[in-house]
């Protein structure tokens, strides 16, 4: 892909364990309506046929609303839903065999927890990454410790690539990842944990939209 511009603002996850009483497609829909411009299908408990179910219908939702559509891990999934991209972990296939099979129009994301990772990164073609978790987070047991606003600093000093910012980011602490250089978020519990979905989406996109105005 020519170098890929990861939108400003809000990058949503999905997470069955947030949502656990609401409805799939539902809170996907509020997040997209609350202003997020990409969003990830990453769902860790499910068997092959209903991840399968549900990415193609988020892929059409995210299409209504011209949405950047990710898929977590599944590199099948991705290509059989036809999504904009893909999100891989460390120890995931590597980037340079994901790119052979997703071709060079489609997007590729890492995580990645420390310098080198994210130097790697940008050496092996990724489109963007995530960085984190910034944090204290309990969406993701093994995340390891928080990284620190001293280590965002470091990665907009350092790394010419777009990145996300994750773990622990709510409403309360947007501010002092912002001012720090980021300019895309990814926040689970802070969105989908949330009574109002749709509500606190909106009002974090308004704080955004505001912040780089
Ligand atoms: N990767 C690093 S932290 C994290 C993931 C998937 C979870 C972030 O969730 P929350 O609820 O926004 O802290
Ligand atoms: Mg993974």
């Amino acid at each position: 892909m020519n170098r890929f511009k990861l939108p400003t603002g809000i990058y949503a996850i999905t997470d069955s364990e947030c949502g656990k009483d609401k409805e799939f497609l539902t809170y996907c829909e509020e997040l997209l309506q609350g202003g997020a411009k990409i969003i990830q299908y990453r769902e860790k408990s499910r068997d092959m046929k209903k991840l399968f179910k549900e990415a193609k219908e988020l892929k059409i939702l995210t299409q209504k609303y011209n949405a950047i559509f990710i898929v977590n891990d599944h590199l099948d999934i991705a290509l059989l839903v036809d999504a904009d991209g893909i999100h891989i972990g460390q120890d995931d296939l590597p980037i340079s065999e994901v790119r052979k099979v997703l071709g060079k129009n489609k997007i590729i994301g890492i995580s990645t927890h420390n310098l080198n990772e994210a130097e790697e990164a940008v050496k092996n073609g990724a489109d963007y990454i995530g960085v984190g978790p910034i944090f204290h987070t309990d969406t993701k047991k093994d995340a390891g410790n928080p990284l620190t606003l001293n280590f965002l600093e470091e990665v907009e000093k350092n790394i010419n690539l777009p990145y996300t910012v994750i773990g622990g980011i709510k409403e309360s602490n947007l501010d002092e990842v912002l001012s720090r250089g980021a300019k895309s978020v990814c926040l689970i519990s802070e969105l989908i944990c949330n009574e109002n979905t749709l509500q606190i989406t909106k009002r974090i996109d308004e704080k955004i939209k505001n912040f780089f105005n």
